[in-house]
């Protein structure tokens, strides 16, 4: 063994950072002995994938440390992105790609007689978030760091993350995440970057020796927050930008004093009681829902990532905090971190005795707010009596902010009692509460929205108090998502395909290059090469569909594909309406000639949401009878992918033909994944909703299949009170679908299964599916229509993808860093260590 891991020096002598075959494999043997104290011949995979791990990480460490002298620099802003959610992904394949070590590590790795496929799959993947939120988070990180300018993403680390989906017997079933079970190679445990947050209790008010009033919070619990840092390498780029991720723990491991007498579980109960706050993930995205332990997580990381930055401030050679905007922007993805709002005064002037104006115009300054959602059951607002038990000194300081703001609410319009109490930051209609988007939006510089139509809707209807009163403050930034993983890593045939026409610059810069495409979108040759691209995802996919699901599917069918999390607004129920719409005219019909389709869903449901959990069953329970109706043969399949994820997604989005983009418009705030679809060559099915309106604006209306009412329509259809019920009646199809599901068609004779779905329809139809049902349908037959012309196809794919440059996460983060942070790359030359 000795031998094998003293090997031979690597081509440029560095085994422990040098780029070569030879040094990787070298160090792929050093760290599987020195780190995970293994010898190849009793290695198991996971050590083999730790050792790999840390040698990639060891590269990563040059730049990141350089990064942090950046950071450590007065004259450059840091970025701090404070979200309760990042879905990273896994690292190991993106990191390969990010050090430009792919093929390096891949000989490196066949030397040593393993497999790449394999030890990729090794990574669990960190699943601390639910969705588009989480994801975007992670994608602006990417950019962050490729941009080269200073940033911290600043986290929960979840012990347990989003939970496993499994289906059984058609339903979803949820199974704890143990993502940290066979360790994390990639986080660096930082224990002397600890803060202490205190919580419940009551507050003091006195006076100081110098007659200054001053409170003092007494709480009833502290708990201490300490760092992990993953580094997010950019792309080819000098930066590593840092995720900072706090584990909350006991201050003290033991309670002496309750050991001393002897009672030694209490002693331990309060190390358990500690270690709850960052447990697990809250899995819901789009309903609120007040629990505490949510309240305490939120305080408990936004508390430690201030204090964190506070350090940093004054680490860069500051003496005072009047200038903090200087050092950091901080920006708040959605409410989750909007008690920063409180928590921010409360440090400055409480701990750090800055007087109140100016404490609050610092913390103006210093944050901005992104709002997700236009759902008002979305909105988080935290009773009184709750938020007051958790953090007493927060509710006066939000008293008092409240006070302030309402006298200038008051002054400017004089005779609006009814505007005070709309915008008032405490909702008193019967039971109080604390409403945390009236708090970001009083604390904040900057407000946006994530998609122009979304930005739109905020000014009229859910902010648009806040819109009267501060227009300068709001901005639109529509979202985008990383070509890095979602081309490049996700996509490596279409990635050289790209690169072969038009030169790898898309990858760093995406809205200037991808466009020359367009040149070939209707050469006969690329055609082909695209063509053949996607069939092999396509297989890809249905070899893995048949492996997880026992499914066989055609890859030469049109794969019509929704994946998203489940929600009534998302639409799922619509899509599986159409299928059976189409099962409907082929048992009507047995010799029709339809287009091929294999519809694939993939998504979780808020462990609570029983609506969305029963269109899961739906789903599968269509799936079921479809699949294995011999009347059917091969023309229609229904797919239920489990567990759908980023590593699932990676999988997914290139082999998709169809993006399923249906939600009611004016519900989904912007959507990311009907990006990652478009860029991948898929067309999209969908509504004037979200980003949709601007991705369809960028491909052409003739590239891009639109159905459905718009926002002012439905606004119409829901004033006029029409009864769903009509529309049942009067569309034969509609009508006998759902009738055949009230029978009992797709539940074994059951006629109960279903009743909540159907009678939600039927009686409010809140979504409007019956209403957009008929719209849905034509435009699917005209989807059908353009897939059996495969070289006009192919040409709508391409131009899809050769114009989707501005949906690139890189554009969204310039637009913030000009707009909203005033944040700069680091562009002189990199100092060395
Ligand atoms: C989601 C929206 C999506 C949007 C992402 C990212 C929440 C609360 N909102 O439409 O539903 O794309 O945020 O902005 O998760």
């Amino acid at each position: 063994m000795k031998q094998d891991r003293e090997g031979s020096q690597g081509e440029d002598g560095n085994v422990r950072t040098g780029n070569s075959p030879a040094d990787i494999k070298q160090s792929i043997l050093d760290n599987l002995y020195f780190s995970q104290a293994r010898i190849p011949q009793t290695a198991t995979l996971n050590d083999w994938y730790m050792a790999l791990a840390y040698a990639v990480r060891d590269r990563m460490l040059d730049n990141w440390l350089t990064s942090n002298i950046h950071r450590g620099r007065k004259d450059l802003k840091i970025v701090s992105y404070l979200s309760a959610e990042f879905l990273m992904g896994p690292h190991l394949g993106n990191n390969l790609m990010s050090l430009g070590i792919r093929e390096q590590a891949q000989q490196a790795v066949t030397e040593l007689g393993l497999d790449m496929d394999a030890l990729l799959q090794q990574e669990a993947e960190p699943g601390l978030g639910s969705g588009g939120l989480g994801r975007l988070a992670a994608c602006y990180l990417d950019s962050l760091a490729t941009l080269q300018v200073p940033a911290i993403g600043y986290g929960v680390r979840y012990e347990f993350g989003i939970f496993d989906q499994e289906i059984r017997d058609g339903w979803q079933v949820e199974k704890t995440d143990k993502w940290l079970n066979l360790g994390n190679p990639w986080e660096i445990c930082r224990p002397e970057i600890v803060f202490t947050v205190k919580g419940g209790g009551h507050t003091e008010h006195y006076y100081d020796e110098q007659g200054r009033f001053r409170v003092r919070w007494a709480p009833n619990r502290v708990i201490k927050g300490v760092a992990y840092d993953t580094p997010v390498a950019g792309y080819c780029a000098g930066m590593t930008d840092i995720l900072r991720l706090w584990k909350s723990e006991a201050v003290e491991s033991f309670d002496f004093q309750a050991f001393n007498v002897g009672d030694y579980y209490k002693a331990v109960d309060e190390k358990v009681i500690s270690e709850t706050i960052s447990k697990v993930l809250y899995p819901n995205d789009e309903p609120f829902i007040g629990k505490q332990l949510r309240l305490a997580q939120q305080y408990f990381f936004v508390s430690c990532s201030l204090q964190d930055m506070i350090r940093i401030h004054f680490l860069r050679g500051n003496n005072s905090l009047e200038n903090f905007h200087e050092s950091f922007a901080v920006q708040l993805n959605d409410t989750h971190p909007s008690l920063a709002v409180a928590e921010l005064m409360r440090l400055f002037v409480d701990e750090h005795l800055m007087d109140w104006d100016l404490a609050w115009r610092v913390t103006q300054s210093t944050l901005s707010y992104t709002n997700h959602t236009l759902l008002p059951e979305a909105l988080e607002k935290w009773p009184l009596h709750l938020f007051a038990s958790v953090l007493p000194r927060h509710l006066e300081i939000i008293y008092e902010i409240n006070r302030r703001f309402l006298d200038e609410v008051r002054r400017k319009y004089p005779d609006d009692h009814q505007r005070a109490v709309r915008v008032s930051l405490i909702d008193e209609h019967c039971e109080k509460f604390v409403r945390m988007a009236n708090l970001a939006c009083v604390g904040c510089h900057a407000i946006n929205g994530v998609a122009v139509l979304h930005t739109m809707l905020l000014k009229r209807t859910i902010l648009r108090d806040f819109f009267e009163l501060y227009p300068e403050r709001f901005h639109n930034v529509t979202n985008g998502v990383t070509p890095r993983r979602w081309i490049a890593l996700s996509n490596p045939e279409l990635a050289r395909l790209i690169t072969d026409s038009i030169g790898e610059g898309w990858i760093k810069n995406l809205e200037k290059e991808l466009h020359k495409l367009e040149s070939f979108a209707r050469d006969a040759a690329f055609q082909k090469d695209w063509q053949k691209v996607k069939q092999k995802n396509k297989e890809a996919l249905a070899a893995v569909i048949r492996e997880r699901t026992g499914i066989v599917v055609d890859p030469l069918s049109l794969f019509d594909v929704q994946v998203k999390r489940f929600h009534e607004y998302k639409r799922q129920h619509l899509n599986i309406f159409h299928v059976i719409t189409l099962y409907n005219r082929i048992r009507n019909n047995p010799g029709i000639d339809i287009e091929p389709r294999t519809v694939i869903f993939g998504g979780k449901a808020a462990p609570g949401y029983f609506m969305a959990k029963l269109i899961i069953k739906l789903i599968n329970s269509v799936a079921e009878v479809v699949n294995s109706d011999p009347v059917v043969k091969g023309r229609l399949k229904v797919v239920f992918f489990p567990d759908f994820n980023v590593t699932n997604g990676q999988m997914i989005y290139p082999a998709a033909d169809l993006s399923e983009q249906i939600s009611l418009a004016g519900k989904e705030a912007s959507g990311t994944g009907n990006m990652k679809f478009s860029m991948n060559g898929a067309l999209t099915i969908g509504t004037l909703d979200g980003a949709n309106v601007e991705i369809r604006k960028e491909v052409g209306d003739e590239n891009f299949f639109l159905f459905g009412l718009t926002t002012e329509e439905v606004e119409n259809v829901k004033s006029c009170g029409c009864d769903p019920c009509n529309t049942y009646e009067s569309n034969t199809h509609l009508k006998e679908l759902i009738d055949e599901i009230a029978a009992g068609a797709f539940s074994r004779g059951d006629r109960n299964l279903f009743m909540p779905l159907l009678d939600a329809l039927l009686h409010h139809d809140e979504y409007l599916v019956f209403a957009d049902y008929q719209s849905y349908v034509d435009c699917q037959d005209q989807v059908s229509d353009a897939f059996r012309d495969r070289q006009r196809w192919t040409t709508m794919s391409i131009l899809n993808t050769a114009r989707m440059g501005k949906f690139s996460s890189d554009r969204s983060i310039r637009e913030y860093c000009d707009r909203i942070w005033q944040a700069k790359a680091v562009t002189d030359r990199r100092e060395k260590r």
